[in-house]
């Protein structure tokens, strides 16, 4: 088995500011089949670009917000400047939490509800049940959680996704 990857630049300037859910489907051509499969992920576009000072190290990792920068390294959802772990089998959660982990060989990110409520500031996956009520209908309009009322959380929620090379789960844990 062979595997290339494609790089697929878009022009984000003619969007607004605001939310927005992107789509990727690939579909096979040279089977009778012609299996394909289709991946989903928000992004937004913000009204300002975060300012990072040489000065300040948020994440205290021994180096600068401006060095680090808002780039996505480890591609956990979490921009480089607020993340000062590249482990991705380690999620971090808030501060009154230990951090969610996984098996080696898998990568935990950022679930689409708490990258939509908390954007380029984004540094758990810890999300609110106010969160579910606003970002959830705009991911899956048939969610149940965030039209149950009598949900009563006992302990803090994180949303997660867990992929490996074979499948993609997406995990809404609490
Ligand atoms: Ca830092
Ligand atoms: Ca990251
Ligand atoms: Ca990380």
């Amino acid at each position: 088995m062979t595997t290339t990857a494609y790089t697929f630049d878009f022009d984000l300037q003619s969007l607004d500011i605001g939310d927005y859910t992107a789509q990727v489907e690939v579909i096979e051509t040279n089977t009778a089949e012609q299996y394909g499969v289709m991946l989903e992920f928000p992004f937004t576009i913000a009204a300002t670009f975060p300012s990072l000072s040489d000065n300040t190290d948020t994440d205290f990792d021994g180096f600068s917000d401006l060095l680090e920068g808002v780039s996505d390294s480890d591609l956990d959802g979490i921009p480089d400047y607020l993340d000062d772990d590249a482990n991705t089998a380690i999620l971090p959660t808030g501060t009154s939490e230990q951090a969610i982990s996984t098996l080696d060989g898998y990568r935990l990110t950022v679930g689409d509800i708490a990258k939509l409520a908390n954007g380029h500031l984004v540094n758990t996956g810890t999300i609110t049940l106010q969160d579910v009520a606003l970002y959830a209908p705009k991911i899956d309009n048939n969610a149940l959680l965030y039209k149950d009322i009598y949900h009563q959380p006992i302990q803090e929620m994180v949303n997660f996704n867990i992929e490996n090379t074979i499948a993609k789960m997406v995990g809404l844990h609490s």
